[in-house]
């Protein structure tokens, strides 16, 4: 075993995940609808594994709780056994830190668990694809599969009942289409209700579930459409369209899933509004009450300052497309107890 130091960055998805399939086993986390998402720049995870005596896991410095700390160990048992190893797989110490500046308000399991993955398969001298290693992030969490890759990423549900077409691809690079997308934070503190429970939740009470299961392929393949044709008012159509249907589906679950505020309702009005002053963006908001407006980069700073005026909204960071998911082994990786936290 090899020590090995992974970056990722964390993503938001444009044309939206929400809800699992559930003819397949539950540990394979399949989706039920596609997604297309940008990986953003400001947003990163750096993981550090190495060999240990016993399994660890610290988390920004910290030793983990153990849940957390359980999900990480059977993660690596995932990758372990997908690169083909058959003795036990050795104790590993596991140090991640996230960087996210305080005004993200972000869930960092995205950004985690694509740098687990990829720092895991340099551990274990495992050299394989990006589509496979996306596979296995999914296995963790379904929106980390989109974060092996930066730019504009399209995780398809896939049909096989193994989960193995269920991998995300690239549609552009990050340098291939300059376009910023703005998070407004509009409250500290956490979300009340996960994303995982939400899902099986709105599958099972949402009379609309279906209908939005239904929608997803023809808003994809929209997205997809969109960003290949730089088409920037067709994407920020779609972006809106995805958001609300799944925001239509969540709040329709019994009991409703609401995670906006009052503050989330105010900016997603400042943003239209500036729309309609010739300032064009497109609000997605996911399980939380943060708004994050796509927009262009020369629009950004001004928008920006829209979301800025108000009232309630805590911070709001501009962040630009981020870089594919990277791994180094062994000779320059720093060691996991001296990832700065
Ligand atoms: C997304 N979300 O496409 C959607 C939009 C939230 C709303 O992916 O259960 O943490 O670990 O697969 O990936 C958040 O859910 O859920 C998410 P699991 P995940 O970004």
């Amino acid at each position: 075993m090899l020590r090995s130091r992974a970056i990722a960055h964390s993503n938001i998805a444009l044309v939206k995940y929400w809800g699992k399939r559930h003819d397949v086993a539950a540990d394979l986390n399949l989706p039920a609808v596609g997604s297309l998402s940008l990986t953003l720049d400001a947003l990163r995870t750096e993981t550090v594994i190495e060999p240990a005596e016993a399994d660890a896991f610290a988390l920004d410095g910290e030793t983990a709780r153990t849940a957390e700390a359980h999900k990480v160990f059977a993660h690596l048992d995932r990758v372990w056994t997908a690169a083909g190893r058959t003795a036990p797989r050795p104790s590993c110490a596991v140090a991640s830190s996230n960087h996210f500046p305080t005004a993200a308000g972000l869930a960092s399991s995205a950004s985690g668990f694509a740098a687990l993955t990829m720092a895991a398969a340099g551990a274990f001298g495992w050299q394989t694809d990006r589509g496979t290693l996306s596979t296995l992030a999914r296995m963790g969490s379904g929106s980390a599969a989109r974060s092996i890759f930066g730019g504009f990423v399209r995780l398809d549900r896939g049909e096989a009942d193994d989960g193995s077409d269920c991998r995300a691809r690239r549609i552009a690079g990050p340098e291939a289409w300059p376009v910023r997308l703005v998070v407004a934070q509009t409250t500290v503190g956490r979300k009340t209700v996960g994303s995982t429970g939400g899902m099986q939740s709105s599958r099972k009470t949402s009379p609309y579930f279906g209908a939005w299961v239904d929608s997803s392929p023809n808003e994809l393949d929209h997205g997809e459409q969109a960003v290949r044709a730089r088409d920037f008012s067709a994407l920020g159509a779609v972006t809106e369209r995805s958001c609300f249907a799944m925001h239509a589906c969540m709040i329709a679950t019994d009991p409703p899933l609401l995670y906006w505020n009052g503050v989330t309702v105010e900016a997603i009005k400042a943003v239209w509004a500036a729309r309609a002053d010739g300032l064009p963006g497109y609000v997605t908001i996911d399980a939380g009450p943060h708004v994050k407006t796509l927009c262009r980069p020369e629009h950004a700073e001004a928008i920006a300052d829209r979301l800025r005026a108000v009232p309630g909204v805590t911070d709001v960071l501009v962040c630009a497309p981020g870089p594919d998911a990277s791994v180094t082994v062994q000779a320059d990786a720093p060691k996991a107890s001296e990832v700065a936290s």
